[in-house]
């Protein structure tokens, strides 16, 4: 590429650095240059030339030439340019020429600025190299240029979180906490504090209130851009540009007089999360009373006016925390069965989620968020709430000591019987003396609480009596909390700890509690001897899943399903081929498991190829290996992972070559599809084909259609067809996640219409199970979609639907019946499911009454789904109407 821009310069073309000004003296009339359009035309055929030749570099800086000399050319070539920044750029990628592919984006931009493929493209650019705001920055760029191009839609709403996360809808919603804050930022205001700074604006609604209460100056930092630029259309349309200073960048890089002139009196932030300080309050508010708060009221001096002390709201917070069993969180965290798809599991080492408070390792996280209220299952709380910590926001002594504090040890009572497996914490966040909120799991309130789980291996029952010990700390700006032992009868047993490896490992039942068939004595002893009474010897070694990957491999039924569809598959090839004959086939790798080869020459049947692509940790690839006279390939990537596969394999038996990792094989990610050897085809290829937030994964139908021409005679592709079912529901819970609702202004502030723009119809990682809501329909199909026959398939389908009451339709939860052959499915909406659900939330919601037939126009475009609903006015037939309108053109 370097070359070819000393080229650029010496013919003098303009690029970034040497645009031309656009003023008026610049402007000239184009002349008729011959010397200059001959340049043009044989640039033109060099890039042409180029392009035929696959020289991608070379073509894209030819075109840039032509198009920068002849914009007139523009329309003319604007598709081959296009073609050819998207192979360079990808060829710039895969060399991991960053810098040069955004150059390249640069330069396109420069000449088609407005250009909505170009600039989505360089979104998913920055998106694989985890550029997520700014992906999504791009995607709502060529979304606002073109509203309808499907692509960028699709892009847009995956990443959409990202710009404007889901919580800003429903704390804008929440109507008792805005007014709080209101009040006690009025009664402040009013108190004398009449200098305010608002740290992590948001929308800017906390600055708003202050300069509505009277405060002579107030300023906003957010460090977050779309939320910085969204703040500043906000401020403006309420008629207060120039009367709140918005400042994009960190509280932290703040500086009096530079940022701001001089020191405030009040400080405003609700930059809490669910584990009160995992958004940084804590080293904000030092670095707030260090740099940027005029000195705290003092006692010695308590005459100083409030407009020359400096405080805060909210004022301070006291954390609880309580000790819960839970079915769900488990089965999330800690590997639950002994046996799963034929395999057993116990070789697989410890596994742990990315949860942890006790480790040190960088890729976890202290804790994870739920609504313990809407957890499937439920909970048992095993000890009553405790305070876990009181912090006092205006103390700066206090805020500093956090961190550098000892760790503190509580004892609590047990008081209920079950396994532990979490610590659940919430907070009562007091804004000032006389108010406060509240996140706790009994409240009505918007909040989450943070999790803490437990990741031992072992199954500790708990029981009244027993005293649960539990370490208090506060590192890298996070309260931990860590349950470390249990006392009983005198004793004290550590949880983190299995000191005597040959005890079998007693996994906790996927089922709640401990197994049934060991007498209750037993349990508890085994447990009990598996927990040391000394000091942990140090950390041991596990393996990281993600969550849904560790709740998919305590999923039975799944894995039993597969292995049952992969058994007949297998049986079926078998008998085609004893029908056709003994095999030709030549280098045979594999041995038959179940029948072994009859003497040392004879190398045994051809074995049957399996390539299972699933994203992520799979052990589908390992169930079919273990079938016999299979060579199964896995797209398991980490070493970790892969080591974890071998063990199992050597386990159960497989023999080593019996299974390969694909992606160590094939050189370009990109050709993950492609057949097992030139000579040879793929009995089975399992294809990924929904996302554990509950959509279709991108390129599903591209990836089946060439999986298809990959297969063998009788060959399949798992799953064979997925159908898409849904229902009408009316749901406010749905509608307050994804919009500002109401007519009415927020606080008497006009904010809506701006946050609105960043809603997004399809709610994804939904619980269908506990989602609030009140059915107004049976279950209906929605949509199929045949991955062995996609000429079969079409993007919009008219399905109607009679209401079973009377309601408003708010929104239309989906989810997937996994074909995998005729007789096998698995559900994506099952309560053992790593799956969550998905909905479409209606543009308006739809007045039914009980009987209505309510006509549901789907469409699938690549693979984002939209449904719009309309009221049919005639009578339906019964059941469902299908109109096939048109059919998805094959991608390939
Ligand atoms: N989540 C709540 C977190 N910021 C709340 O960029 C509650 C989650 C939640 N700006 C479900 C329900 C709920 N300087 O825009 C953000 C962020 C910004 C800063 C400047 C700083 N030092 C910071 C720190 C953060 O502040 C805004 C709010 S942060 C947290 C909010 C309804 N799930």
């Amino acid at each position: 590429m370097h070359d070819c821009v000393i080229h650029i310069y010496v013919v003098g073309m303009p690029n970034t650095s040497t645009r031309p000004k656009r003023g008026r003296r610049n402007r000239r009339v184009p002349r008729e240059d011959p010397a200059r359009n001959e340049l043009v035309s044989r640039s033109l055929e060099s890039a042409q030339q180029c392009l035929f030749n696959q020289d991608y570099g070379t073509a894209f800086v030819h075109y840039l030439l032509v198009l920068n000399l002849a914009p007139v050319l523009k329309d003319f070539a604007s598709e081959s340019f296009r073609f050819t920044l998207f192979k360079w750029a990808d060829e710039l990628d895969s060399l991991g020429r960053i810098q040069d592919l955004f150059d390249c984006y640069e330069q396109a931009l420069e000449l088609f600025p407005t250009d909505e493929v170009i600039i989505n493209s360089m979104g998913e650019h920055l998106f694989r190299m985890g550029f997520r705001d700014e992906a999504a920055g791009h995607f709502h760029k060529a979304l606002k240029l073109k509203p309808d191009y499907p692509e960028a839609k699709e892009n847009f709403y995956r990443v959409a979180n990202w710009l404007v996360e889901r919580w800003h809808f429903l704390m804008l919603n929440d109507r008792r906490r805005n007014h709080k804050y209101q009040q006690a930022i009025q009664k402040a205001v009013e108190g004398g504090c009449n200098t305010v700074l608002d740290i992590g604006t948001g929308t800017g609604i906390l600055g708003m209130c202050a300069k509505k209460a009277g405060a002579a100056e107030v300023y906003a930092c957010e460090l977050s851009k779309t939320m910085y630029e969204l703040a500043c259309e906000v401020v403006t349309a309420n008629g207060m540009n120039g009367r709140i200073k918005i400042l994009h960048m960190k509280s932290l890089e703040m500086e009096v007089p530079k940022d701001i002139p001089k020191r405030v009196s009040l400080v405003v932030t609700e930059t809490v999360d669910a584990g009160l300080f995992g958004e940084g309050i804590i080293e904000s508010l030092i670095h707030a009373w260090n740099h940027l708060l005029l000195p705290p009221q003092s006692t010695q001096d308590p005459s100083r006016p409030p407009s020359h002390a400096g405080r805060v709201i909210p004022a301070g917070a006291t954390v609880f925390g309580m000790a819960v069993q839970c079915l769900e969180i488990r089965r999330h965290h800690r590997l639950c069965v002994s046996e799963v798809g034929g395999l057993a599991t116990a070789a697989a080492g410890e596994l742990h989620s990315p949860v942890s408070c006790s480790s040190e390792d960088d890729s976890t996280e202290p804790y994870t968020t739920e609504r313990l209220s809407r957890l499937p299952g439920g909970y048992t709380p095993l000890t009553e709430p405790f305070n876990a910590l009181d912090i006092d926001f205006n103390n700066v002594q206090e805020l500093e000591g956090l961190c550098s504090r000892e760790v503190s040890r509580v004892r609590l009572p047990v008081t209920g019987e079950g396994l532990l497996d979490a610590l659940a914490v919430w907070f009562q966040l007091h804004l000032d003396q006389q108010s406060s909120l509240s996140t706790g799991p009994k409240e009505d309130t918007c909040w989450e609480q943070a999790i803490y789980p437990v990741q031992t291996p072992h199954n500790f029952p708990l029981r009244p009596g027993d005293e649960l010990i539990v370490e208090i700390s506060c590192r890298d700006a996070y309260l931990r909390l860590c349950s470390v032992a249990v006392a009983r009868d005198g004793r004290e047993f550590r949880l983190d700890d299995c000191l005597d490896p040959d005890i079998p490992r007693n996994n906790p039942g996927p089922s709640g509690n401990p197994n049934p068939s060991l007498n209750a004595e037993a349990e508890l002893c085994s447990a009990l001897a598996c927990l040391g009474t000394e000091q942990s010897s140090g950390p041991r070694d596990y393996t990281m899943l993600e969550c849904a990957e560790m709740a998919l491999l305590n999923n039975q039924p799944y894995h039993d399903s597969f292995r049952r569809a992969l058994a007949k598959l297998i049986t079926n090839l078998k008998d085609a081929r004893s029908v056709q004959g003994p095999s030709q086939g030549q280098g045979l790798e594999v041995m038959p498991l179940t029948d072994p080869p009859s003497g040392p020459m004879d190398p045994g049947p051809d074995p049957f190829y399996v390539l299972d692509v699933s994203e992520g940790f799979s052990v589908l690839s390992l169930m079919a290996a273990s079938q016999g006279q299979v060579k199964a390939y896995s797209s398991v990537e980490k070493t970790q992972h892969q080591a974890v596969l071998r063990r199992l394999a050597m386990a159960n038996g497989v023999p080593e070559e019996a299974l390969e990792f694909w992606l160590n094989q094939v050189e370009d990610e990109q050709a993950v599809l492609q057949r097992p050897s030139r000579e040879k085809l793929w009995s089975a290829i399992i294809l990924d084909c929904v996302e554990t937030c509950g959509l279709v994964r991108q390129k599903l139908m591209e990836k089946a259609t060439l999986a298809r021409c990959l297969l063998e005679d009788g060959g399949q592709i798992f799953p064979e067809r997925i159908v898409l079912y849904g229902m009408l529901v009316e749901s406010d819970t749905l509608l307050l996640e994804s919009a500002v609702q109401g007519q009415e202004p927020t606080l008497g502030f006009n904010i809506a219409p701006f946050i609105n723009q960043f809603t997004v119809p399809v709610h994804v990682f939904l619980d269908l199970s506990t989602l609030q809501c009140r059915h107004l329909s049976d279950s209906v199909e929605l949509f199929i979609l045949d991955l062995m026959n996609t000429n079969a398939n079409y993007t919009n389908r008219d399905v109607k639907v009679q209401a079973s009451a009377s309601g408003r339709v708010t929104a239309v939860p989906f989810w997937y019946q996994i074909h995998l052959n005729e007789e096998i499915s698995v559900s994506t909406f099952n309560q053992d499911s790593h799956w969550k659900q998905a909905a479409v939330v209606l543009h308006q919601p739809l007045a039914v009454r009980e009987g209505d037939w309510v006509r549901l126009a789907v469409t699938l475009q690549k693979s984002s789904i939209s449904i719009s609903a309309s009221i049919e006015e005639e009578a339906g037939e019964t059941g469902t109407v299908d109109s096939v309108k048109s059919p998805l053109s094959d991608c390939l």
